[in-house]
């Protein structure tokens, strides 16, 4: 007997319990569900639906263990092994990617600089795909760590990734599309940053005014509007200010 699988699952089981019995759902319906479960699994999408709809009320609960910046969806795309860059995340020429200045400042909760956390950032290519994961692009693109400077401050440049598809042709996708939704996130940069004594952050950046911010059909944080940068521009390049504030990790829940 184990008190935790107790406490999480009557709790989930009430919960859709009187969801079910609020929608009157009937036995076609039921039955109907089961079998799309069970295809959904079949299909090796079962990952992907939950994520889509739960992933982020797991992420909101470690937020609440922690002040500072909060955390935002990992997604499946996180592959720990990137290189320290200096100054510039390798992409690739055959793109022709916009170019974009990710830079910002990471600050403890009493807004001091945090010197020497890593940033490791991930994203998509300027056509919507993953290194490591997608089409062999080598895992070295379009992935790179930096570290802070004394003044907390990090600067990194790379291009813009653009809107990315979740798959969209199978069980998720036309569940999605069933309830009038779609299989779209805006376009984002990743972050994991981390410092010793520090709770880790894992966050996204989004493009103000880009097309699915705050309609994220993975409901993250652009959806609450938060980590939805200003547009703002250089010389042509678009800047991506990201400011960071680290909770010191022996601190107590708020
Ligand atoms: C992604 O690139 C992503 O970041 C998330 C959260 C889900 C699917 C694809
Ligand atoms: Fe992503």
């Amino acid at each position: 007997m184990s008190d935790r699988v107790k406490e999480v699952v009557e709790a989930i089981v009430g919960g859709v319990r009187g969801a079910l019995a609020d929608t009157r759902v009937t036995a076609d319906e039921y039955r109907a569900a089961i079998g799309y479960l069970q295809e959904t699994a079949q299909n090796g999408e079962l990952p992907l639906m939950i994520d889509v709809f739960f992933n982020i009320a797991i992420v909101e609960n470690e937020n609440s263990m922690h002040a500072g910046t909060q955390s935002d969806l990992q997604g499946p795309y996180y592959l720990p092994d990137a290189p320290f860059v200096d100054g510039e995340i390798k992409t690739m020429d055959e793109f022709e990617g916009k170019p974009v200045l990710v830079r910002g400042t990471v600050t403890d909760t009493d807004g001091q600089p945090v010197a020497d956390a890593v940033l490791d950032i991930w994203q998509s290519t300027p056509d919507g795909k993953y290194s490591g994961i997608h089409d062999d692009i080598p895992v070295d693109y379009y992935r790179g760590k930096v570290r802070t400077a004394e003044d907390g401050s990090y600067t990194v440049r790379t291009t813009e990734p653009v809107p990315y598809q979740i798959p969209a042709q199978g069980k998720t996708g036309a569940l999605l599309r069933a309830m009038g939704s779609h299989t779209w996130r805006p376009a984002h940069i990743h972050f994991k940053v981390n410092k010793e004594g520090y709770h880790p952050i894992t966050l996204q950046a989004y493009f103000e005014g880009g097309d699915y911010v705050g309609d994220d059909c993975c409901s993250g944080k652009c959806n609450q509007g938060q980590n939805v940068i200003p547009e703002k521009y250089e010389d042509d390049v678009r800047i991506m200010e990201v400011d960071i504030v680290m909770d010191s990790a022996s601190a107590q829940a708020a």
